[in-house]
This record gives structure tokens, C-alpha cells and sequence, in this order.
């Protein structure tokens, strides 16, 4: 992998998770009790051998560099891997990126510096488990200018992505960026092909489109809507098949945009299911991150007798349970629950103390919350809607700030 540069897109203002993205870019927004979203494309980079990697930031980034320095110096310098937090440094004039693909044409002088053949280009905010070496093979061998990651979804859900149209030798043919009518397979009307936002570039190809786009007074300097769709027409535009063949969803098949409060809380959710499709156990895989050094979560009884209980929930280090009941919900690291406190189907970031005889159902609390003794969310929407964000879902996020 020593001919391929790996740049990971983590600027975007992800307002559609607002409130957890108010302070934070969307990639260090927390998941999965103890890690960050960002960590699992990451994860993926260092099994796949991708240890060339510059992370491109712009929107509030100061605690995703601060992850990525705690939690992700793996490489060895001497041997020529890096990972490097770029800061938007307006190389080209005096605007911020305008788009993603002006963030990789601001810093084309280190591409050009890097002497590298390929450049993989990655979200860092999709959670999913992928090796991209099979996928880098096959931009090789068909001596592609890109090579665009691509799934199946069900039809009503592919407008929120670009939707790809191949041939019978997985050329891509036509290319439209979240179209409001979106086309169909050609032997299913139920599902569309998708991009996943994972792209291969040869690197002379990448450098002529961003120079081209540039000199383009209507792009919006956007990989989805501008780069693809021109350098289609060029006729060297690949998909490649994500998690085996079409029709068969394997294991490793799972892959989830989690732009959304609602999507953001269903991958989450499936964590807890028997058989979770994004598996965090698997030995072959361990995720990556930064936590910091914590006595193990406990539990204990309260003063009147009661046990902490938890069912069928992920508990992160430090937390404590005193007498209180946690079900089917996510704990993030130093939470604290209290006497006669019930969580349902939740998901508690770090350092959440929840005060006795409160109930909490289907909510996420941000870092740091204290709920007063007594306090009841998500059990009346008239009520939250007043002082919380609820989502079309009807999950109740409160933020970081928030003071009761
Ligand atoms: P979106 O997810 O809507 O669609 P976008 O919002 O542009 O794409 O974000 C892509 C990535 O780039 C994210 O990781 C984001 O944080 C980052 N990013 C956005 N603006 C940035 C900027 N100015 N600087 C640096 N990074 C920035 C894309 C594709 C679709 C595809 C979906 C799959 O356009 O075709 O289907 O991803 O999720
Ligand atoms: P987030 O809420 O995004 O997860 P953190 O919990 O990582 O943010 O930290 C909140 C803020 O506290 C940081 O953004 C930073 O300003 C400050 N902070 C805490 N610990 C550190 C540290 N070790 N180095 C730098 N800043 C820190």
C-alpha cells in the first residue's frame, strides 16, 4: 500500500445530528458506549494496510483532534505512516472549502508531495466494517480513473444518497447525486444501487478533475455532484460491489450513513441485538480508539437495598449503578445511575449522572448532563418538545449544555 494516499473527509457541519454535532464535527460525535464514530473508518484503514492517511477538518474541530492525538498515534514514522489532522489553511485564496472537493483541491500540493499512484477518499462519519484492499485490486486491474464503493438499499431510501446505474462489467453509466426520484435496479423495481461515499482515484486522473472543477464558476466543487458525473463521460468510472455479490448480504455487508438523530440511534440500537450486524467483539477486527484509564463499571445497592440491574445493555468503563434499573440501552464511560432510576432503550454519554427516581425512555443525553432526582424524558412529547430536540422518530436528545 506504500503507492496510496488515504484521505479521510471530516469537515462537514453534520446539522442533521444536531444537537450532538453543536460542539463537535460529526466524526467525534461518541458511539457504541466507548468510541467514535471516525474510529471505524480508521479501524478499517489500519486492517486494510492503509497507514498513509491525512484527515482533512473544518467544522468545530478541536475534540477530533484531540481523539486523534489520545487515540491514534499507531503509526510509526520511520517506516513512512502517518496519520496527520489537516487544518483548513486556505492554500488556494482566502475561502474555507466550499465543498468536498475543494477541501482535497486546497491541499493538492500534498498530494502531489506524496508521490503516491492512488488516493482512497473516505467519510469519516459511516460505521461499517470493510477492507479496502480487494476493492483497490480491482481499480488496478481495471485501469480506472475511479472506483466508487456502491450497496443496495431499499428504493424509498436512496434519495438521501447518489445513485449509481452500471453496465454488465460494473462500469459505472450513470451517476445522480440524491435525486428525488430515484432509478431502480434493472431486476429488482424495490432497490437502488447507492454510493457509499468511498472512492479510488488514480492520482493523475484525481488532480486534472479538482484542477478542471476549479476553473468551474457554477460547480459546488462536490465529489457527488460535480467530479463523478464529469468524469463519467470520461468512461472509466468503476463500482465495486460492497460485501459480496448483489442479492447476498453477508456479515461484513453492514454499512450505515448515521447522519441522522434517528439513524445515529438505530446503529446504536443494533448493538444490543442478539446477533448485532456491526459486530464489535469480532477478534480479527478490535476497533480502535482513545479511552482513558477507568476502574471497571459496577454495580452496588443503594441505601434502601435496591441492586443496580442492567439488561441487555452496553456498559463502558467507570460507570457505576446504585439501585438503579438500565434496560436496553447504551452507557458511555463514567455514568452515574441512582436509586430507583429506570433507563429503557437509551443511550447515556460520558459522564451522565442521573438523579434517584428518575425515568428516562427512548432519549440520548449528551457528555455531562446532571438530571435532577425525579426528572421523567421521554414519556411526554408536549413536555420535551419544550426544552429538548426530538427527532421525526420521536427520540428526545438533550445537550450538552443543557442546565435543569
Ligand atoms: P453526503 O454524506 O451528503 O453524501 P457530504 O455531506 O458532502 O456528503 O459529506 C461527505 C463527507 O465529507 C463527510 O465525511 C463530511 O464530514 C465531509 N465533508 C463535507 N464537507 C466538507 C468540507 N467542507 N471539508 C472537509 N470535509 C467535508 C456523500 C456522497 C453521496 C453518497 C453519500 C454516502 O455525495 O453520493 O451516497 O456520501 O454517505
Ligand atoms: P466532546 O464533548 O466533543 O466529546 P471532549 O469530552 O473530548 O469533547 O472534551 C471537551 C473539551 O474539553 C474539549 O473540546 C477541550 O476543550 C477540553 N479538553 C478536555 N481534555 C482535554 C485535553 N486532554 N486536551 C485538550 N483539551 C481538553
Amino acid at each position: 500500500m506504500q503507492d496510496t494516499l488515504t484521505l479521510v473527509l471530516a469537515g462537514g457541519v453534520g446539522s442533521r445530528l444536531s444537537p450532538l454535532t453543536d460542539n463537535r464535527a460529526k466524526p467525534a460525535v461518541p458511539f457504541g458506549g466507548k468510541y467514535r464514530i471516525i474510529d471505524f473508518t480508521l479501524t478499517n484503514c489500519l486492517h486494510s494496510g492503509l497507514r498513509r492517511i491525512l484527515v482533512l477538518t473544518q467544522y468545530k474541530s478541536h475534540s477530533l483532534q484531540k481523539h486523534l492525538r489520545d487515540g491514534w498515534s499507531v503509526f510509526n514514522p520511520e517506516l513512512g505512516e502517518y496519520i496527520t489532522v489537516v487544518p483548513p489553511q486556505m492554500r488556494k485564496g482566502e475561502k474555507w472549502y466550499s465543498g468536498t472537493a475543494d477541501a482535497i483541491y486546497q491541499n493538492l500540493w500534498l498530494l502531489s508531495r506524496s508521490e503516491a499512484k492512488y488516493v482512497v477518499v473516505l467519510s469519516g462519519d459511516h460505521i461499517y466494517r470493510m477492507d479496502y484492499a480487494p476493492m483497490i485490486e480491482e481499480h488496478k486491474k481495471n485501469e480506472a480513473d475511479l472506483t466508487v464503493a456502491c450497496m443496495e438499499l431499499p428504493i424509498k431510501e436512496a434519495s438521501d444518497f447518489g445513485v449509481v446505474a452500471v453496465d454488465n462489467n460494473d462500469k459505472i453509466i450513470a451517476f445522480e447525486e440524491k435525486p428525488a426520484i430515484p432509478a431502480s435496479l434493472p431486476n429488482d423495481p424495490e432497490k437502488s444501487l447507492v454510493s457509499m461515499g468511498i472512492y479510488i482515484f488514480t492520482m493523475d486522473a484525481l488532480i486534472q478533475a479538482l484542477e478542471s472543477d476549479a476553473e468551474d464558476l457554477i460547480s459546488s466543487h462536490d465529489f457527488g455532484k460535480d467530479i463523478i458525473p464529469t468524469l463519467i463521460e470520461k468512461g472509466k468510472v468503476y463500482s465495486h460491489q460492497f460485501g459480496g455479490q448483489v442479492g447476498r448480504v453477508t456479515k461484513d455487508a453492514y454499512w450505515r450513513d448515521v447522519g441522522t438523530i434517528d439513524s445515529f440511534y438505530q446503529a446504536n440500537m443494533q448493538l444490543l441485538e442478539p446477533v448485532p450486524p456491526m459486530d464489535l467483539y469480532q477478534r480479527d477486527w478490535p476497533i480502535r480508539t482513545y479511552e482513558p484509564q477507568l476502574p471497571p463499571a459496577r454495580t452496588t445497592s443503594s441505601a434502601s437495598g435496591k441492586e443496580g440491574v442492567f439488561v441487555n445493555s452496553l456498559i463502558s468503563s467507570g460507570v457505576i449503578n446504585s439501585g438503579g434499573s438500565v434496560k436496553n440501552s447504551v452507557i458511555s464511560s463514567s455514568v452515574r445511575i441512582n436509586s430507583e432510576v429506570e433507563v429503557v432503550g437509551s443511550i447515556l454519554l460520558d459522564h451522565v449522572e442521573v438523579g434517584e427516581n428518575s425515568q428516562l425512555k427512548n432519549c440520548i443525553i449528551d457528555k455531562h448532563v446532571k438530571i435532577p432526582a425525579g426528572t421523567c424524558i421521554g414519556f411526554d412529547s408536549l413536555e420535551d418538545a419544550k426544552k429538548f430536540t426530538i427527532s421525526d422518530g420521536g427520540i428526545v436528545v438533550v445537550p450538552e449544555s443543557y442546565q435543569f
